[in-house]
């Protein structure tokens, strides 16, 4: 019988095994850090996915018995390793003035995570120091946005056909010591339309803003096959000023690539979609707030619209592409885009009084990790009133006057779940307040259901009147109806989440 280690004679024969594996460990990696700089020196990229294959074939052939799915685990480990030394102070990020509130850091991690991990920072330059740092910057790769898409061109060793022909730049790439400059905007662009489904072949189409972002859009439309496209600014050099889009009210596709309507400065738009009868589609290249006003109105108008979140996380992939040298998985985009509206809307919950919307609300921060913010809680606090005694006392234009003031206390509010009062949907203002960040749901329960005591609007006009009219006006507002008939908190609550989930309704 072959004779057994004890514990102790078994971890010697680790110890002294480590030693060897640490001392082969250490002259991989030299190696690895020398293939790095002849890669570099020769513009090749660190991954090379077929030898890397060869590699786990090889490891796979040849491990001891039994071990060949562990070899292969520890070699997808040790190049993983292996690359992200190679990779080691190279730093990617995103150029710009004023970069408070961007996303793109959050989105290059999670595309980290379908790729390999890089390092990703915010990069805020002034004009006066934009050559020094293009030039002798501590940077492998930028994304470069508002106001320099322009601007680094002039940098730039190559720039892309792409990017020549727009006549702007939103992705550097060193290689070899020279500055690449691309247009992954393109792509994101046109990504977001072909996913809209919007018929531009043949169609008017309108855009807002003249800067490098409407550039983009512009050359995306025309590729698209666009029968016409006319640019709107301010000082009317492209043809058409704000008071010439009268004779554009034909268009059917609009989009917006001026800041107007931007977080912080939210609520405003450059347009009334409502005046132009064909316009089906309307695009935003803004992503905070989620909805701007501009697709606030629009969706109130039954148009299609859709934000700028699906443009930044597909152009931030391709720039990505570019400075890894690697593809990465195109599932990576849904996935990200739906993780970022995901974590940032918030779900506001409209619904008669009664209807379940404290409970089901909390039940639903509770499900999704997400705060709860009740409005009613929020106008007693502001009153230092009781509902009941507001109503007495100030009527109900008194009670609505203080519910709108909260409604637009909320306007910035992203991630909560928001409980509103039944009668939310009786101020058009506070949809626009609500809506920017949020998805409302409608929690419909059968009238017979619904409580009536310490409620005041319930208890002097009947509840079959009250719900009448409101009942278009919560369907005209929801993005989501859901009913409430089973008693069951969580019934209602999967049922909510089902819908929310992957394969659920697509909306912005
Ligand atoms: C190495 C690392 C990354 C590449 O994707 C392939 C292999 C490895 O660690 O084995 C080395 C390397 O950079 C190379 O052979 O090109």
């Amino acid at each position: 019988m072959e004779k057994r280690m004890t514990i102790e004679e078994a971890r010697a024969v680790i110890n002294q095994q480590d030693e060897k594996i640490l001392e082969a460990f250490g002259k991989r990696m030299a190696a690895a850090r020398e293939i790095a700089r002849n890669k570099e020196e020769q513009g090749l990229p660190i991954y090379i996915p077929e030898r890397e294959q060869e590699i786990l074939q090889r490891m796979h052939d040849r491990a001891p018995d039994g071990l060949a799915d562990y070899a292969v685990a520890l070699y997808e480990k040790l190049m993983e390793l292996s690359r992200q030394y190679q990779r080691e102070g190279k730093k990617y990020g995103l150029l710009g003035r004023k970069l408070g509130h961007s996303f793109s850091p959050e989105i290059h991690r999670m595309l980290g995570t379908w790729s390999e991990a890089y390092d990703y920072g915010i990069f805020q330059v002034e004009p006066e120091n934009l050559e020094e740092f293009i030039l002798h910057g501590d940077w492998a790769g930028l994304n470069v946005t508002i106001p320099y898409k322009e601007m680094v061109m002039a940098w730039c060793d190559e720039i892309s056909p792409e990017a020549t022909r727009i006549g702007a730049v939103n992705t550097l790439v060193r290689r070899q010591g020279k500055i690449y400059g691309y247009n992954t905007d393109y792509t994101g662009f046109r990504k977001t339309v072909e996913e809209s489904h919007a018929t531009v072949d043949g169609a008017k189409c309108i855009v807002l803003g003249s800067g490098g972002a409407s550039k983009t859009v512009v050359a995306v439309l025309k590729d698209l096959g666009a029968s016409e496209v006319v640019v709107v600014s301010r000082d009317g050099k492209t043809g058409c000023d704000y008071a010439g889009i009268s004779s554009h009210y034909d268009a059917r596709i609009l989009v917006n690539t001026t800041p107007v309507g931007m977080y912080p400065d939210t609520g405003k738009s450059a347009v009334y979609p409502g005046t132009f009868p064909k316009l089906e589609w309307v695009f935003d290249v803004i992503y905070n707030p989620l909805r701007t006003n501009l697709l606030c109105q629009a969706k109130r108008s039954d148009m299609q619209v859709f934000n700028g979140l699906k443009m930044l996380v597909a152009q931030a992939r391709a720039s990505a592409e570019l400075f890894l040298g690697r593809e990465i998985p195109k599932e990576a985009l849904q996935n990200i885009e739906r993780k970022l509206q995901r974590e940032k809307e918030n779900l506001v919950l409209i619904g008669m009084p009664g209807c379940g919307k404290s409970t089901i609300g909390a039940a639903l921060a509770e499900a999704m990790g997400k705060e709860l913010i009740d409005m009613d809680s929020l106008i007693t606090e502001r009153a230092g009133k009781s509902i009941p005694e507001i109503f007495s006392e100030r009527g109900e234009e008194g009670f609505r006057q203080i519910e709108m003031e909260v409604a637009e206390s909320l306007r910035h509010e992203t991630g909560k779940i928001i409980a509103c009062g039944g009668g939310v949907v009786t101020r058009e203002e506070n949809y626009y307040a609500l809506a920017e960040n949020g998805l409302l749901v409608f929690i419909d329960r059968a009238i017979g259901e619904l409580p009536t005591d310490g409620r005041p609007i319930s208890q002097t006009v009947s509840l079959a009147k009250i719900y009448a009219r409101r009942l278009p006006l919560y369907q005209g507002w929801c993005d989501i109806q859901i009913k409430n008939d089973t008693d069951s908190v969580t019934a209602v609550v999967n049922s909510l989440l089902h819908i929310m989930g992957e394969g659920g309704i697509d909306h912005v």
